[in-house]
């Protein structure tokens, strides 16, 4: 018997414990231990009926992610999970599924095939395989409509979010919610099941009246556009009503099979696997302590100021928030009521969560009460001086322990840090914008940040919600140093001749949350331009730099907030292409002797894209970024990177290292180092 399973006997009834932590994922020897266990269930004068379940903290969490790079690699797949599944449902004992924790993708197939499911309150059961590119590959989308019924079932498998208990005994998914000890319940209701008729979910047609699907497809369409599983995911849910169940689960293995093979799922499982790499730092000391964040204070309470009070609110830390003026306090407390109403609005709060989190927070316009805080987030204007000043007052106020961070975008954290005392309690933690809303944290070691102070942040990080990403210390780090390249090659690109909307629609197109102008517009044109005064200095003669962003900032459009940007905005901060800027471009262009020509749509991706490339390869030799994952992952998270392109480093490698030096030298740009390192012995990033 797999040690991977155990067996034993209660009550009459053989309990099956699948034990293979973290997850009980049907790694190899599972689904063997499985069957092993039900031929020996079914041979056990004892054991008249079967109970499934899941040892440690949850249910089956699906198939083994890390096999399916096997099988793409050309490794023949170990098992056919749709034979073992129908072995159980053809056994004559009643088989009860007892869940607890996550059924998720193979977990919950293998619930369906039992004749029962039971559950135990705050359980989630979901078909989650379109965030890994994939649809389901063993028969979940031919059971679970004959459960559910087509539409319900469509939409699990489309967006793969997870329903909880109580839903899913409501949709007919769960038959029972077990009070109490999980194991005790199950056993009874299996022996309560053996005064029914044993019913195989395969054979149950009641639910699978045709319905159509024509709204969720669009819905589908517009909130994971450019994703092909989603869609395969309702054809093989929607064939459930069409085809006998033996045809439906050959439709969606071929599916299952042309997804697992596609770029989009190899992007999409390289993120999946990357956001639990980022949180593991090489190098870190296993004894770094994390020290316990139970008080915070933030300085300044603008927009960023506020999203972050918001984050630690939601998170259940208390938060002295300051400013130095009524008006600008007032209005801080008001960003975060209205962070709050939009969440009662949207149904994600109830107003009495909102009350006690509200309870939490004490706006104040003196520094007051900093002493007793474990953490002090710096939120002022983009400003080295100011920062350095603001420093080196907390570091006379803070008590010795608190960590001190900054929320900079770009402003060398070393120097930040010289301004105090303790330039190993220094940090950076950078938020983005809406920061109670952008999963992002980037976090900035100094030179002299403490090991502990690192520990504590990643940490902090997971309270918060947050993927937190360690970076190093350069100009903008990695997010930004990074999107400086990609927004010169957008401005550019105007420069020479394309519309500013021709720019933004191409990169929507291929998958972007937004346009680069249209976000140069969303976080001020004013903020790049104040940036960029900053580091005026750095500027090399002969050397090519953007004009016509600043020269909008500098007559006073600033994009969203000023109703003109690259685009004019209505009331509803509605973006419409501005004839006027399209003037004032080629005005621009005249002045600095810029040639205009028409631009297509693959020099706009190359240029853009490459460019992102390029100065992540630079980065990653330099060791700001610790792996290629990591700005995978910040790229997602932080820039509307789409996660099924898997990030810009794994898009490269998706287009073959070689190719994108030869393509970036048809540029007429040098590839980083890296890049020609790699592409010569065809490696890859993080191999
Ligand atoms: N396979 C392999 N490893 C897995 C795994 C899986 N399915 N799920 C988690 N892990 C690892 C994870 O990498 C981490 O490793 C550790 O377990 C803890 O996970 C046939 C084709 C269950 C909600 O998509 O959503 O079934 O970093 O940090 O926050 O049709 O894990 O410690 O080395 O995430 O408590 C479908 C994926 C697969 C669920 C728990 N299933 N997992 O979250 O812990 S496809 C999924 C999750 C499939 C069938 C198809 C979450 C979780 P490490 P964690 P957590």
């Amino acid at each position: 018997m797999s040690d991977l399973v155990r067996y034993e006997v209660r009550d009459g009834v053989a309990v099956l414990t699948i034990d293979n932590p973290p997850v009980n994922a049907l790694s190899p020897g599972v689904p063997e231990g499985i069957r092993e266990g039900v031929e020996r269930a079914l041979t056990d004068a004892a054991a008249r009926a079967i109970v499934i379940m899941g040892g440690g903290r949850t249910f089956i969490a699906g198939a083994d992610i890390r096999e399916f790079a096997k099988i793409v690699a050309g490794e023949k797949p170990r098992l056919n999970l749709y034979s073992l599944l129908e072995f159980i449902e053809d056994s004559p004992k009643p088989v009860v599924m007892a869940i607890h924790g996550t059924a998720l993708g193979g977990g919950l197939e293998v619930a369906m095939s039992g004749h029962y499911r039971v559950a135990v309150a705050g359980a989630q059961v979901g078909q989650p395989e379109v965030k890994l590119g994939i649809i389901p590959g063993a028969a979940g989308t031919q059971r679970l409509p004959r459960l559910c019924g087509v539409v319900t079932a469509a939409e699990m498998c489309a967006f793969g979010e997870p329903i909880d208990a109580a839903e899913a005994h409501t949709a007919g998914i769960v038959d029972a919610i077990i009070d109490g000890d999980l194991r005790t319940g199950a056993v009874a209701f299996a022996q309560d099941a053996l005064t029914r008729p044993v019913r195989k979910v395969r054979d149950r047609e009641e639910k699978l009246g045709h319905q159509h699907l024509a709204d969720l497809r669009f819905r589908v369409g517009k909130r994971l556009r450019g994703q092909t599983a989603p869609v395969a995911a309702i054809d093989a849910v929607e064939a459930a009503a069409n085809l006998p169940f033996a045809a439906g689960c050959e439709f969606e293995s071929k599916l299952f099979n042309q997804c697992l093979f596609s770029s989009q799922s190899k992007a999409l499982i390289h993120i999946f696997f990357g956001e639990r790499a980022v949180a593991k730092i090489p190098g870190l000391g296993k004894d770094a302590e994390i020290l316990k964040i139970s008080r915070a204070a933030i300085v300044g309470a603008g927009t960023m100021g506020a999203g972050i009070a918001t984050c630690y609110l939601n998170a259940g830390i208390p938060v002295a928030l300051q400013e130095v003026t009524p008006a600008a306090l007032d209005a801080g407390v008001a960003r975060i009521r209205r962070n709050y109403e939009s969440s009662i609005q949207k149904g994600r709060m109830s107003s009495g969560e909102v009350e006690e989190r509200l309870n939490l927070l004490r706006p104040t316009l003196s520094y007051e009460g900093f002493e007793k805080a474990d953490i002090i987030v710096e939120a002022v204007f983009e400003n080295l001086e100011l920062k350095k000043k603001t420093f080196a007052h907390l570091d006379t106020l803070a008590k010795p322990e608190a960590i001190l961070a900054t929320n900079t975008s770009t402003l060398d954290i070393d120097s930040i840090a010289a301004a105090t005392g303790r330039p190993e309690q220094v940090i950076g933690h950078h938020f983005f914008s809406p920061a109670n809303v952008m999963r992002l944290l980037e976090i900035v070691r100094g030179k002299k940040t403490s090991d502990s102070v690192i520990a504590t942040s990643m940490d902090l990080a997971k309270k918060l919600k947050k993927v937190g990403v360690l970076v190093g210390n350069c100009r903008g780090f990695v997010g930004n140093r990074m999107f400086h390249e990609y927004m010169t090659q957008a401005v550019f690109l105007v420069e020479e001749g394309a519309e500013p909307k021709f720019v933004d629609d191409v990169l929507y197109e291929w998958g972007m949350a937004m346009g680069p102008l249209a976000v140069g517009d969303l976080a001020g044109l004013d903020v790049g331009w104040r940036i960029r005064q900053e580091f005026r200095n750095l500027e090399v003669p002969g050397v090519r730099y953007p004009q016509a962003g600043d020269q909008l900032a500098e007559m006073g459009r600033y994009g969203q907030k000023t109703g003109k940007g690259w685009y004019l905005y209505d009331a509803e901060r509605r973006a419409t292409p501005d004839a006027e800027v399209t003037q004032i471009v080629v005005e621009v262009a005249a002045e600095h002797g810029i040639a205009r020509r028409a631009i297509s749509k693959e020099e706009v991706l190359e240029r853009t894209l490459l460019a992102l490339v390029n100065e992540g390869a630079r980065i990653l030799e330099e060791g700001i970024a610790l792996r290629a994952v990591d700005i995978d992952i910040i790229y997602v998270n932080g820039y509307g990177f789409p996660a099924w392109r898997g990030g810009p480093m794994k898009w490269a490698e998706l287009e073959g290292l070689k190719a994108v030096c030869e393509r970036i030298r048809k540029l007429g740009w040098e590839p980083a180092p890296l890049l020609l390192t790699l592409a010569a012995r065809d490696g890859k990033f993080d191999a």
